[in-house]
């Protein structure tokens, strides 16, 4: 068979407007999305991974890289909140008896001079409670919007994650924050396996090195979109549909 066969033709899409330049196909799917089904997830914008003192920059990473999507998550922000969409906010930390703290990650983060559970400039790094923990003040939570607390790296593991977007009968996340390679990518992973259907925007989420950045977009755009999709807040913003139910 020849193979231009199988391809969807992206006319045939239907439903409502897509982001029509997202990579590798127009997002979502089917054009089905809205504040009624879609939200931003915001992935551990918090002074542990993005202020000087605290965890990323202990470990001796420079924190320009996780600083440099503030701007574009707050331009984010603003249209999606402007138009009613669900926004989720994670925080990544642990119990301050760190008893969820596996002792493999606490003995590796230690080996490298910025200990999980340690004290350092900004508290005890990584742990719930401290002024490391926080959400970094541009990018803070509004009332009622829904912040997930997680012990891992992914958002479902240990946490209410997949019931919050259930009750808000939600199916399509829109990723943003840090890191591209770690704690965004495992979500967007694992929300993908579930069902969701996932965009990444590549100008609003950065990882402690470039290479890693530029190499987690580019695999969630192999076979045909092997994790989702990846667009940016320019895109986005153009064609942000608000709720016309
Ligand atoms: C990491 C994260 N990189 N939020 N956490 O350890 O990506």
């Amino acid at each position: 068979m020849n193979l231009s066969d199988e391809r969807v033709d992206d006319a045939m899409v239907p439903g409502g407007t897509t982001i029509a330049s997202a990579d590798p196909y127009p997002w979502p799917f089917d054009g089905n999305w809205g504040p009624h089904n879609t939200a931003l997830i915001v992935i551990d914008m918090q002074v542990d991974f993005c202020a000087p003192g605290g965890y990323v920059d202990s470990m001796g990473y420079d924190i320009s890289l996780t600083r440099a999507p503030i701007g574009a998550i707050q331009a984010v922000l603003a249209g999606m909140r402007a138009k009613g969409y669900p926004i989720i906010h994670t925080r990544e930390g642990h119990k301050p008896d760190l008893s969820d703290l596996p002792a493999n990650k606490r003995w590796r983060s230690q080996r490298i001079g910025a200990g999980i559970g340690d004290q350092g400039p900004c508290g005890r790094i990584l742990v719930r409670g401290e002024p490391g923990w926080e959400i970094i003040p541009e990018l803070q939570p509004l009332a009622g919007e829904a912040i997930i607390d997680k012990p891992g790296k992914g958002s479902f593991i240990a946490t209410d994650f997949e019931l919050v977007l259930r009750m808000k009968n939600i199916r399509n996340l829109i990723f943003t924050g840090v890191t591209t390679d770690v704690c965004v990518h495992t979500t967007m992973r694992d929300a993908n396996d579930r069902g969701y259907e996932c965009l990444l925007l590549e100008d609003c989420c950065a990882a402690t090195k470039v290479e890693n950045h530029l190499a987690a977009i580019d695999m969630i755009k192999m076979q045909g979109g092997v994790f989702g999709a990846v667009s940016n807040s320019t895109e986005l913003l153009a064609v942000l549909p608000g709720d016309s139910r």
